[in-house]
């Protein structure tokens, strides 16, 4: 298959402006299902007189046109994977009528869709799944998304077992059918594009509320849940609610239709999608309540219900003219997401997770071999570009964009996008230039961001001059070649900077020598910036403050300069940062056999930590996150080459020890001090306090002491938090509290996505492959549920290293044989399993070869798109 390219865009000739669907989905025999569909086709180009709709895996049962049956027309089998069938269809008969009516009768494969796109069995659901190309899965089509029509849905099927019929927009008609049958019309107002539409049918447990729009209109809510799990869907309903008042309140953004509906479906290869008015959600985003999910799957289940919520606006009315421009409504609307967390919970605590995505994960796509820019150039599988770069560091441009002009402009900017292109499919171009207009900034060089890939790396030095009272700041970028290009230049870089005197106050009002102000925003343009800043002391220079700017700084620091900024900085992002870098620190003395340093750099991290133990009582939900000792994902993301993961694994265990022989006696002091958290809410100081517990406890029974803390933690809880954190500790810390486990499974055997939080830990937690690999005989597992293989091989790659990079290539080569396993049915999902291995460049060479070896075995076997492109990609 060839890949596409951003430039080959063309316009459509011909627009299906209306589009009807009429569903039967069988009740005897499920299958074949069938779909009639009758399309109002609209001439774009004179005299153009034919055009291809998209198909695969179909059979074309009857062609009409204006009402007549067609010959003229051609079904093309395409290579690749599943049978691609283009239908081209020649219209030159029709004496240049510019609307006619093309009406298509196909079989649809149900049943059999194991691709978990299209329209596929969820257990007993029926559900659909169409972005990116999924509704060719569906009928023959223009499955592209500047093709924007009106739809109307007929469904038709088995009432006993599926009572719910549901699509996007407005429910019209309904009624029974004979052969207990019934059926259900539903009709969408809003032009949109097929990845928009969306389909359920099943039986399902719901809870209904309302809210009305500021404007005083009442919007029915309706949240479905298999049977059994409606008491779980509160938590997501108050989310709903809150997104919809979040939207109105910081963007002025109203919804539209007078209903709005959300599906949970326990097969699903991403978090959620945000189909018009009816949202289809991984049962692991949106179903939990404090018994069944833990504060952080919470917190993940009020993002994505206001991520797929805010794509309302910012996505399904104003959409992508082409794939290419994924991150115009992605970038977007994760920041969107990112704000409403930031407003609902903690700016800092949020900042610092979103951050961490960037430096964890993102930084190393950007560096490795599938590098693209966050508007990519070229693509073979679209669905490999649902990636962290296109949605997080896309996220990261807007925030840019949003701190350049700040948060008034952008919201002017946000108004003139929605007056301009409303209803439109609309590009990365489209959305910059109603920033600049309304804002009146030039960002003609920012847009560099949205063609170039990599991570830009600044350098930063000062000096003081004593005797002339000069401090000499001197900023340097340069990004270096990537894998997908290789020249690279510099971009414009937003860098908020601190400036501390030595007593640890800000110094704000500085000038250069020549008088101008200092800002506390300094914009890097070029590839260098020298600043003479007048001054009578010296200053400590701290910048990238918040991470403004997604970008790796280079600042050589004293290990004391370090523990001084994570004392005294009065920013709690940076004071975050700088106990990372001292943390890196610490491994780097480690890891290089110096014992000197090493004891120097944990001397003074012993020391942070107990200043930073003593304010815990501040900010238990931050001071919980400042106490954690950098984890050896986030330590092997800094590393460019040479990375000995086990090593790092080493160090994480010795300073966690160290740790606990040193500070134990003072965390058990503060635990017993803890203020009682009280019934359970779910807020943030309560989250804080639950994870400062954790935090302590692990702490304080390090050595296996006060094992009757963890005990009456999982005795006396009333969440799932403590319970599993409980558990935890008993495993991590080897505290033999065997019981705890035993009445966990019990009380949860039946809670498929609690049992998925169990097998997670139990995969972190592992001695050897074989442990692992006996969690797929817990009674839940089902090795074709992405949720369920996930649960167990994230983890195992991510958190596990001792068993991920055992040197006898064990770990790596079950992630292999299970991307192999899952390709031959889920593509998207092998994918996703490729990528474990990707982090191969960095790795010394005893590990890289383990995983090389694995890649070109899978190499050598047959794959999809998907995963062949990762794994050349890798080779190449
Ligand atoms: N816009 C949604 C994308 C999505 C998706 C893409 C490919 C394959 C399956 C998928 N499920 C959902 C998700 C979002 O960003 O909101
Ligand atoms: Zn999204």
């Amino acid at each position: 298959n060839k890949p596409m390219l951003r430039a080959d865009y063309r316009p459509l000739d011909f627009q299906i402006v209306d589009t009807y669907l009429d569903f039967n989905f069988d009740s005897k025999a499920e299958f074949p299902s069938t779909v009639r569909s009758k399309l109002t086709f609209k001439r774009l180009t004179p005299g153009a007189t034919s055009f291809v709709l998209d198909g695969q895996d179909l059979q074309l049962l009857k062609l009409r046109v204006n009402g007549l049956a067609w010959d003229d027309y051609k079904l093309e089998n395409l290579p690749g994977e599943g049978k691609f069938q283009n239908l081209t269809l020649d219209i030159s008969k029709l004496d240049d009528q510019d609307n006619f009516v093309v009406e298509i009768e196909n079989t649809l494969e149900v049943e059999n869709n194991k691709l978990l796109s299209g329209i596929y069995k969820a257990g007993e659901h029926i559900c659909s799944q169409c972005e990116s190309k999924g509704f060719r899965l569906i009928t023959y089509y223009f499955d592209r998304p500047d093709n924007l029509s009106v739809f109307t849905v007929k469904i038709t099927a088995d009432k006993a077992k599926y009572p719910y019929l549901l699509s996007n927009g407005n429910p019209v008609e309904s009624g029974d059918l004979a052969e207990g049958k019934h059926f259900a019309v539903w009709h969408d107002p809003f032009p949109k594009p097929s990845y928009l539409f969306a389909l359920v049918a099943g039986e399902f447990d719901v809870l209904e509320d309302q809210f009305v729009t500021k404007s005083g209109r009442k919007v029915d809510l309706k949240i479905f849940a298999e049977v059994g799990k409606g008491h779980q869907l509160h938590f997501a309903m108050s989310s709903l609610k809150r997104s919809m008042k979040w939207d109105e309140d910081r963007f002025d953004l109203e919804y539209d239709l007078d209903l709005f509906m959300i599906v949970a479906v326990s097969f699903f290869n991403m978090g959620a999608m945000e189909n018009k008015g009816l949202n289809i959600f991984n049962e692991s985003a949106l179903v939990g309540d404090k018994d069944t999910a833990t504060d952080a799957r919470l917190k993940r289940i009020d993002k994505v219900v206001g991520h797929e919520y805010f794509h309302n606006w910012t996505g399904d009315r104003v959409t992508c003219r082409d794939w290419f421009q994924l991150t115009l409504k992605e970038g977007l609307t994760v920041f969107r997401d990112q704000e409403f967390t930031s407003d609902t919970f903690d700016r800092t605590i949020e900042r610092i997770e979103s951050v961490a995505i960037m430096q964890n994960h993102q930084f190393d796509e950007d560096r490795g071999p599938t590098s693209h820019p966050i508007r990519p150039e070229k693509v073979l599988s679209q669905d490999n570009f649902y990636t962290l770069t296109v949605y997080d560091k896309g996220s990261e441009v807007i925030r840019m964009i949003h701190t350049l002009i700040g948060e008034q402009n952008f919201q002017k900017g946000m108004k003139l996008y929605f007056e301009r292109h409303d209803g439109k499919a609309v590009t990365c171009d489209d959305f910059v230039a109603a920033m600049a207009d309304a804002s009146g900034v030039n960002l003609d060089r920012f847009k560099l961001w949205y063609s170039q890939s990599g991570t830009p790396h600044v350098t930063v030095k000062q000096h003081f001059d004593a005797e002339h009272q000069v401090l000499f700041l001197d900023l340097e970028q340069v990004t270096y070649p990537t894998h997908n290009q290789k020249e690279k230049h510099p971009l414009v870089l937003p860098l908020k900077t601190i400036f501390l005197d030595r007593e640890g106050n800000q110094v704000l009002d500085l000038k250069t020598v020549d008088g101008k102000p200092v800002e506390s925003l300094i914009v890097l343009e070029e590839a260098k910036l020298n600043l003479q800043i007048a001054t009578d002391k010296p200053l400590v220079v701290v910048t990238n403050v918040d991470f403004s700017a997604p970008v790796i700084v280079h600042q050589d620091r004293s290990f004391e300069e370090l523990a001084f900024v994570a004392q005294h900085i009065p920013n709690e992002y940076s004071r975050y940062q700088a106990i990372q870098d001292l943390n890196f620190e610490v491994y780097k003395a480690h890891l290089t056999n110096n014992p000197v340093l090493a004891g120097q750099a944990l001397g003074l991290y012993l020391n942070v930590f107990e200043t930073l133990l003593g304010k815990a009582l501040d900010n238990p939900a931050l001071y919980a996150t400042l106490l954690r000792f950098t984890t050896p994902d986030a330590v092997a993301a800094r590393f460019e080459k040479d990375l000995d993961p086990l090593a790092v694994a080493k160090v994480y265990k010795h300073v966690n020890e160290t740790l606990t022989r040193a500070h134990g006696h003072r965390a058990l002091a503060l635990y017993q001090d803890l203020p009682e958290v009280g019934a359970f809410e779910f807020n943030v100081q309560q989250a804080g306090l639950r994870d400062l517990k954790y935090v302590l406890l692990r702490l304080i029974t390090g050595e296996g002491e006060h094992k009757e803390l963890v005990r009456d933690l999982y005795t006396n809880a009333d969440n799932f938090t403590d319970r599993i954190n409980a558990l935890n500790l008993n495993l991590t810390n080897n505290l033999g509290l065997a019981e705890l486990e035993k009445e966990f499974l019990e009380r949860y055997h039946h809670e498929v996505l609690v049992l998925d939080a169990y097998q997670s830990l139990r995969a972190t937690l592992a001695k050897d492959i074989n442990e692992v690999k006996d969690l797929t005989k817990l009674h839940t597992y089902d090795a074709h549920n992405p949720n369920r293989v996930r649960a167990i091989l994230n983890p195992l790659a991510f958190y596990n290293y001792n068993v991920m990079y055992n040197l006898d290539g064990t770990g790596v080569q079950y992630i292999a044989q299970e991307a192999l396993r899952t390709d031959k049915f889920n593509p998207q999902l092998s994918s996703n399993l490729v990528n474990l291995l990707l982090k191969f460049f960095k790795l010394a060479p005893q590990y890289q070869k383990l995983v090389l070896e694995q890649l070109e075995f899978l190499a050598s076997q047959t794959l999809s798109n998907n995963a062949r492109e990762k794994v050349e990609s890798a080779l190449e």
